[in-house]
């Protein structure tokens, strides 16, 4: 009983920090357009290791309205990408 315990543990500690991996995978990218209105920012990316999507320019949402206030175009950013929703949005954000 004591042994599967211990196995069980082991197993949700590698889940954890294999999800927090995943979670915290940055992509760089440089910021071409900023839409207020439409709370999108268009983004020129390298690849998006976690999406297997290559380098490319393309529109993204935020998971905050916070985040488009501190771009401007040209800001070289890295940032975590996920799919919420069916939406390629932007869920962590370094400037
Ligand atoms: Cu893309």
């Amino acid at each position: 009983m004591k042994t599967l315990l211990r196995i069980t543990f082991a197993a949700a500690i590698g889940l954890a920090a294999a999800t927090g991996a995943y979670a915290q995978q940055y992509t760089k990218g440089v910021v071409k357009k900023v839409n207020l209105d439409k709370k999108k920012v268009t983004i020129i990316h390298e690849e998006i290791v976690n999406l297997e999507m290559p380098a490319m320019t393309m529109v993204f949402r935020t998971a905050e309205d916070e985040m488009l206030d501190g771009m401007n175009p040209g800001d070289k950013i890295e940032f975590v990408v996920e799919r919420v929703n069916g939406k390629l949005t932007i869920t962590e954000l370094k400037e």
